[in-house]
């Protein structure tokens, strides 16, 4: 598949590939061994406005709700642009570079010069996106920010999350309440959202149907949101098919409990290695 003026298409080879969309930088597809590793609405809407129902959505400049702009920041709905791209792979892996910076609809809203840059690389069995913020302004800033990423799974009943038990997590379904994970290994039965806290930076997210595991490794973002909207919510997203939800669980690395605070000329560097076990 090669890419087009909306799509950047990394082919590691013919059956190992990722593409990202410039609208939002968000990845709608990581193919390993020709087997889709990510979710993608039926119905996502792929009108250059509304954010990308499924793969891997970029949150920034604000996790959730937010009094400035649109929810989960302006990333996912602006327009971005491939500052570099591989041609072919070279030592066993391909990337691409995106980058976002401020603009008048940005300062808008959030009145701050910055450059988002966000490296892409496939390699056989990893992806890896580093996810870099530099202040180019004169004053300091703060942000929320997360990767979205929507993991493909046969039966999310039987899909397990590693590494969260003794972590205190905000229950955003029983009203932002902190509670405590008592389990080894968390699985979901009903609409989840959490955010787990100070999360160490490996899960392994073993789906139980297929047998297919993938590690999330994270690096400086503490947080990990553990979120299925279940069937009273999937039906109230006109971008989300009612009988989806059994096919999905996004385990999303971000710093969202606390915000970064990046003074003039500061960076932050954030890394997420999606690796394939099975
Ligand atoms: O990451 C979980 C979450 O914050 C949920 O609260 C839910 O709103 C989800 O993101 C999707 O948000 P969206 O704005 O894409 O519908």
């Amino acid at each position: 598949m090669a890419s087009s003026a909306d799509e950047v298409v990394l082919s590691l080879s013919e059956s190992n590939s990722v593409t990202v969309h410039l609208h939002g930088a968000t990845v709608t597809s990581w193919r390993h061994k020709g087997t889709e590793r990510l979710f993608v609405s039926k119905q996502a809407v792929f009108n250059n406005k509304k954010a990308i129902r499924g793969g891997i959505p970029v949150v920034f400049p604000n996790f959730g709700p937010w009094d400035l702009g649109p929810q989960h920041g302006f990333a996912r709905t602006s327009r971005w642009t491939v500052e570099s791209k591989d041609d072919k792979p070279s030592n066993g892996a391909i990337k691409a570079v995106l980058i976002l910076e401020d603009n008048e609809a940005t300062r808008k809203m959030w009145n701050h010069k910055f450059k988002v840059t966000y490296t892409l690389t496939l390699k056989e069995t990893e992806f890896v996106m580093d996810f870099a913020v530099e202040n180019k302004g004169d004053q300091a800033f703060s942000f929320t920010a997360l990767l979205h990423t929507y993991l493909r799974v046969e039966d999310v009943t039987k899909t397990t999350v590693s590494n969260l038990k003794g972590l205190n997590y905000v229950d955003k379904v029983k009203g932002g309440d902190m509670f405590t994970e008592d389990r080894e290994l968390v699985s979901l039965a009903e609409n989840y959202d959490r955010v787990y806290q100070n999360t160490p930076d490996e899960h392994v997210v073993m789906d139980g149907e297929s047998g297919r595991t993938v590690i999330v490794k994270k690096t400086n973002f503490p947080d990990t949101v553990v979120w299925n909207p279940w069937a009273d919510k999937a039906k109230g997203m006109s971008d989300f098919g009612d009988d989806e939800y059994p096919n999905m669980i996004c385990v999303e690395a971000g710093h969202v409990s606390s915000a970064v605070t990046l003074t003039p000329g500061d960076t932050f560097h954030g890394n997420q290695v999606l690796n394939i076990v099975q």
